[in-house]
């Protein structure tokens, strides 16, 4: 039996996070906590909001009276935390916001947990969901293990950093139960428009150009969502305390790959002549500071909590295509309003 505090819920892994949680432990208690933020949408989650053992409550994790308030009234044995700023380009126009909601957020959550279990930290778990960023920028060759040495290169990467460093402070000074997992870069439904994959799916509904930064070299290693969510339940309920864990599907590709066979599949999907989507492909100005390749090595969750991906990336592409095809009210309604504010200034359109 938890009684779990999800932060971050309504976004993107949170959303998946909440509805496995919901739905695979009728027995646990949920509790989402969400600013909800441009990123976070209650839309996410329209399945499982009648839950009986799901509550929603409103609020923002650097609150620290009302995080105090939350563990009293609701006992929490577990944090699944996964709110954040978490993208890197807001990151470089937007600094500040991302130390206080992923450093002070932390931190205050860390504090808030800390006085709620007053030392009595049996069957008590915070899981710190972070990820692969934090690592730095890797050459052609080689992986991130859990022992890299931390090398974070964006504002939004250092933040995640800071927060990882904070939680392993709680854990060496005040042998606090945390575990920390560190993911590469996820895909699939309810991913907002504005990173890669989304963004592209998006683009190629409506024929709009396909924005590459630079010349389309760097390379993602990309996870289903699914995935991600599967191996944060195996890490929370088998992982030790005091570990880090890596995620990520040994699936690498370039930018310029990796659109190229979105634009395939979409012209077959859509019913387009081959090759019309990839004509929308527009190379522009780089990302500031932008990290070549990312790769993680996931071998420790392999070897010691038998995790591995499910999914092939063509057919998780495909699935997640289809989501965006079938769920044309979610995309219009993310994408009103100040969506297209944010997507003038970043593409100077
Ligand atoms: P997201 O931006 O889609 O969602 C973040 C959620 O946090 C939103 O619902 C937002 O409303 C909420 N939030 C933001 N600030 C808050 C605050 N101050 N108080 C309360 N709620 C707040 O992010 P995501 O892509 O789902 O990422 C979730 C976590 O996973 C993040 O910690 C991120 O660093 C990490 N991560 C993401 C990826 C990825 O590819 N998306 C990969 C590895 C790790
Ligand atoms: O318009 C674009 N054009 C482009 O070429 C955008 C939005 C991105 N890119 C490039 C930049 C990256 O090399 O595509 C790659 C992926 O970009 P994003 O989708 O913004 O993801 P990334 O910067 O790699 O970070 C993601 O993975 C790690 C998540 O946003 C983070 O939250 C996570 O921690």
């Amino acid at each position: 039996m938890h009684t779990i505090l999800i932060t971050g819920g309504a976004g993107f892994i949170g959303s998946h996070l909440t509805r496995l949680f919901v739905t695979k432990y009728p027995n646990y208690k949920i509790v989402n906590l969400d600013k909800l933020t441009y990123a976070g949408n209650l839309e996410n989650l329209k399945d499982v909001e009648n839950a009986p053992n799901y509550t929603f409550v409103k609020g923002d994790i650097t609150d620290l009276s009302l995080l105090r308030e939350l563990f009293v009234q609701y006992k929490f044995t577990g944090v699944l935390h996964c709110a954040a700023e978490s993208h890197v380009d807001r990151s470089i126009t937007d600094p500040l916001a991302f130390i206080n909601t992923n450093v002070v957020g932390t931190a205050s959550l860390l504090q808030a947990a800390k006085e709620g279990w007053n030392g009595q930290y049996d069957e008590k778990i915070f899981y710190h969901i972070s990820t692969d960023e934090v690592y730095g920028s890797l050459g052609k060759e080689g992986f991130f293990y859990e022992t890299t040495a931390y090398d974070p290169r964006s504002p939004y990467s250092a933040s995640k950093a800071s927060s990882d460093h904070i939680v392993r402070a709680f854990y060496h000074t005040y042998h606090f139960p945390v575990k920390i997992s560190n993911c590469s870069n996820n895909y699939g439904p309810f991913h907002f428009p504005e990173k890669l994959i989304p963004l592209c799916i998006h683009n190629i509904i409506n024929n709009k150009p396909l924005p590459i930064y630079g010349k389309g070299e760097n390379v993602r290693d990309w996870l289903y969502v699914e995935d991600h969510v599967r191996a944060i339940d195996t890490i929370f309920h088998k992982g030790k305390i005091g570990e880090t864990y890596n995620i990520g599907g040994h699936n690498e590709w370039t930018n310029i790959d990796l659109v190229k066979e979105l634009c395939r599949q979409m012209d077959e999907k859509l019913g387009r002549e081959k090759g019309t989507s990839e004509k929308l492909i527009t190379y522009v100005t780089d990302r500031a500071g932008h990290d070549l390749r990312y790769a993680i090595d996931a071998t420790k969750l392999k070897n010691e909590l038998d995790w591995l991906p499910s999914l092939q990336f063509e057919e998780g592409l495909s699935k997640t295509i289809d989501w965006y095809l079938n769920n044309k009210e979610w995309l219009d309604e993310v994408t009103s309003g100040n969506y297209q504010k944010y997507y003038n200034k970043q593409y100077g359109v």
